[in-house]
């Protein structure tokens, strides 16, 4: 194992690194910004350096100052985390021409699977499913006519260089099709400085699924079963969980297969996932594969028993993988919600501030991967997650359950979060029947984002209104006789305003 790794990353992830390390015996080495000197993962680390100031460009994003800060204070290996350099081709080679190790796949791998089209051949070579389409770029109009009308309409234009959506248009009928061509090759150049679009038919109302794989470098290479991942808004992920109601063992098995052989295909070694869209037939298709860990690991974790990250690191370090495919089964339920700093009644518009208190869930199943404290400042600088609410449980309903349950204990004060909408989530009927794909969310968002509040807290108000009334009736008939100043007194204090309001209705 190594002595030393550096983690180029910050946040909840930075910290599960570090956690990782302490249990391995490793010393970990944070890096951060300007803006981060005071952050819990350069707190928590063995040791820190400074990279530069709060832009990622600046900081977390500097590659070379990375290497050069890794080998100056002798670590042996850089763990990148999610995000930032994780999935950069040449930041993986960079790392291993300094003679480090790269905790993650080879450089090779990532390129190998950066390129959507290039990643379909692959999957295709290995007899994984792919949607139906083309693996090479459209050359006109003309031709995406052509291919449309084979496949059958609705189709989907998609970036070859694509992923998270951008360049991708859905096309429902041929006089459509050459205007969105157009402005898919435009969204592409300008995104990703390449307008190779291709063809796929467009695959209606799916779920979005995806197979956790762990190589090692001895062959061996497994899969840890599915994550449910369609509760997601424009592309972001707002809820996970494992494993999937829509994924029987036998389905878990021959994914699970198609996902190894793909990764295989890619000379793939360390944790990687491979994202499936999976109709509602059962039928699967292979989308795309990330090369690093994911936000959403823990629920893999918890219903495998298995810690990626440690895993990640002993791979890295040559051990092997002591595992069979047979002895790794789901067990309970795992669900997991993201905390962003974000206003859902607002259009889920990114709010700012310092974290003037914070009160994190405890008790039987719960689990807290956060990257904040009392006192944290939340600024734009970076992604808003600030923590990951994880609960695991023998079942699907008690999961919920305990979620539910979770999100009630945790109080953050000084940012807007996504912690009441979760709960509403959590409440939804659709959501607790396991009724969601992949455009539930967006279908489902103005009841959900609502800001109503949830009954109880109507329940308290009415009674601290009711109070209210009494005293202000009692205050008129006070010693003096005088009126109060003000019918609706500023307080200071947000609750005691609203119930006064409710109070004179
Ligand atoms: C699709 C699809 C339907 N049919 N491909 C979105 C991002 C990129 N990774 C692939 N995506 C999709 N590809 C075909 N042929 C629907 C999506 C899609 C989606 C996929 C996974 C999770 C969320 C999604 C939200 C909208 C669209």
């Amino acid at each position: 194992m190594f002595s030393k790794a550096l983690i180029a990353n910050r946040g909840e992830i930075a910290l599960r690194v570090i956690r990782a390390c302490r249990e391995l015996g490793v010393a970990s080495v944070a890096v951060y910004s300007e803006a981060d000197a005071r952050a819990p993962h350069v707190r928590e680390a063995d040791e820190a350096v400074l990279l530069g100031p709060a832009p990622s460009s600046e900081s977390y994003l500097r590659g070379d100052a990375i290497i050069a800060a890794a080998r100056r204070v002798g670590a042996e290996a850089i763990h990148p985390g999610y995000g930032f350099l994780s999935e950069r081709e040449w930041f993986a080679r960079a790392v291993r021409d300094a003679d480090l190790v790269f905790v993650g796949p080879a450089a090779e791998a990532i390129a190998a699977m950066g390129s959507k089209t290039a990643a379909r051949e692959l999957a295709i070579a290995a007899g994984t499913p792919v949607v139906p389409g083309t693996t090479t770029a459209l050359r006109d109009a003309a031709e995406a006519e052509q291919v449309a009308e084979q496949f059958g309409y609705p189709v989907l234009l998609k970036a070859a260089a694509g992923g998270g959506g951008k360049g991708m248009r859905v096309v429902h009928r041929r006089d459509e099709l050459a205007v969105a061509l157009a402005s898919a090759q435009r969204e592409a150049r300008n995104a990703f400085g390449d307008d190779a679009v291709y063809v796929e038919k467009y695959i209606v109302g799916p779920r979005h699924v995806e197979i956790q794989v762990l190589g090692d470098h001895h062959g061996t290479m497994l899969h840890l079963g599915e994550r449910e991942c369609s509760v997601q808004r424009r592309h972001q992920k707002m809820i996970e969980e494992a494993p999937s109601v829509a994924v029987s063992p036998e389905l878990r098995a021959r994914m699970g297969a198609a996902a190894v052989a793909a990764a295989r295909a890619a000379g793939y070694v360390n944790a990687g996932t491979c994202e499936f869209l999976l109709d509602s037939d059962g039928a699967f298709y292979f989308l795309e594969m990330n090369t690093r860990i994911q936000v959403e690991h823990p629920v893999t974790e918890l219903v495998t028993g298995i810690d990626l990250v440690q895993w990640q690191l002993r791979i890295a370090a040559g051990e092997r993988l002591p595992f069979t495919q047979e002895s790794i089964t789901p067990k309970g339920w795992a669900i997991e919600c993201r905390i962003t700093s974000e206003d859902p009644a607002n259009g889920f518009l990114p709010s700012t501030g310092r974290v003037q208190y914070l009160h994190v869930p405890a008790g039987p199943g719960v689990r807290w991967d956060g990257g904040i404290e009392t006192g944290s400042e939340i600024t734009l600088h970076y992604d808003p997650m600030l923590a990951k609410l994880i609960v695991s449980a023998p079942d699907r309903a008690q999961a919920i359950a305990r979620m539910h349950r979770a999100l009630l204990e945790l109080t953050i004060e000084g940012v807007d979060t996504s912690r009441d909408f979760h709960l509403r989530v959590m409440e939804d009927e659709e959501f607790r029947a396991g009724a969601i794909e992949i455009q539930w969310l967006e279908r489902r968002l103005a009841t959900l984002a609502a800001p109503t509040p949830p009954r109880e807290s109507v329940v308290r108000a009415a009674i601290a209104a009711a109070l209210l009334a009494e005293r202000d009736r009692n205050t008129r008939r006070g010693a003096s006789g005088a009126a109060p100043a003000t019918a609706v007194a500023s307080t200071g204090n947000r609750w005691m305003e609203l119930a006064r309001c409710e109070a004179l209705r």
